[in-house]
């Protein structure tokens, strides 16, 4: 309840903010974008991480509002890196199921500065069910027509078949962190990881490796052919002017 009251206060005073972690090429190893991860800049409690507020905020029905004003946010910062030369090629956010339902939505989008082909909306693998909600293919179509790229999040955590990917065709696709960690310790794991890279190649899908965790995860997902890399091994989520510092510093 009094969190509650202060998520609706803190929406108030623009307190939600992206979090930036990059994500590489995993032929050259140089920043192909950023993912943005939501953070409550708390009045007592400082920064906090989306597992301290994303729940309750579900329940009052305020991840929309916190999503649009991390995606507005982000779109500045963006901006900015422009302006100062730094490169940041692609900015991948976020997006709740209950945000794309919103009728709005596309109507909102349009309002802000979008620059076609720099933007990605990550969507939980539960939107790609085989019998996809009509209003969420509409919706999806009008994202394409802004020139937002659709990407699969969590990919093989969910319901996303081979059928929906067929479908639905995503820019691209994220194989989850749970599938990535073992592929160090098993073969059969790596053999799946790079079954789901081979499915990504045929379909014309760029697949990113999430939880990238140790140098070895980068040389194998490297060797397999993995089009993105993304974990801490390579980069930790970072506030936005620190992103700066780390573009700069890369070779
Ligand atoms: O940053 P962290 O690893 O704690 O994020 C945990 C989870 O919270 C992520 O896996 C992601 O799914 C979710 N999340 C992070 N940022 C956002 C956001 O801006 N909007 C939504 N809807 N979910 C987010
Ligand atoms: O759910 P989503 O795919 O959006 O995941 C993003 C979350 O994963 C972020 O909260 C981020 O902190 C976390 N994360 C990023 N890199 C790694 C990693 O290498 N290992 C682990 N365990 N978590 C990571
Ligand atoms: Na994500
Ligand atoms: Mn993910």
């Amino acid at each position: 309840k009094k969190t509650a009251d202060e998520i609706m206060a803190s929406l108030e005073q623009r307190r939600f903010l992206p979090y930036y972690q990059p994500q590489f090429c995993a032929r050259t190893l140089d920043v192909a974008g950023v993912e943005t991860l939501a953070r409550w800049d708390h009045p007592e409690r400082g920064i906090l991480a989306p597992a301290a507020f994303l729940p309750i905020a579900e329940d009052i029905n305020a991840v929309g509002a916190i999503d649009r004003q991390i995606l507005e946010r982000a779109l500045f910062d963006l901006a900015a890196w422009d302006m100062q030369g730094v490169v940041v090629p692609k900015l991948s956010v976020n997006v709740s199921s209950r945000r794309l339902q919103d009728p709005d939505l596309c109507a909102s989008l349009r309002a802000l500065p979008l620059q076609a082909g720099r933007l990605s909306f990550e969507l939980l693998e539960s939107i790609f069910l085989d019998d996809c909600d009509p209003k969420i293919l509409e919706s999806l179509a009008e994202i394409r027509k802004l020139g937002i790229d659709i990407e699969v999040d969590d990919f093989g955590t969910g319901h996303a078949s081979i059928v929906s990917l067929m479908k639905l065709l995503p820019r691209r696709l994220k194989i989850d962190r749970q599938l990535v960690k073992p592929i160090v310790r098993s073969q059969a794991q790596r053999r799946l990881v790079g079954t789901i890279i081979e499915i990504g190649r045929s379909l014309d899908i760029t697949v990113t490796a999430e939880g990238v965790e140790t140098a070895a995860h980068v040389r194998l997902l490297r060797e397999m052919g993995c089009d993105l890399l993304q974990g801490f091994a390579l980069a930790r989520p970072m506030p936005a002017l620190e992103i700066v510092d780390f573009v700069h510093s890369e070779r």
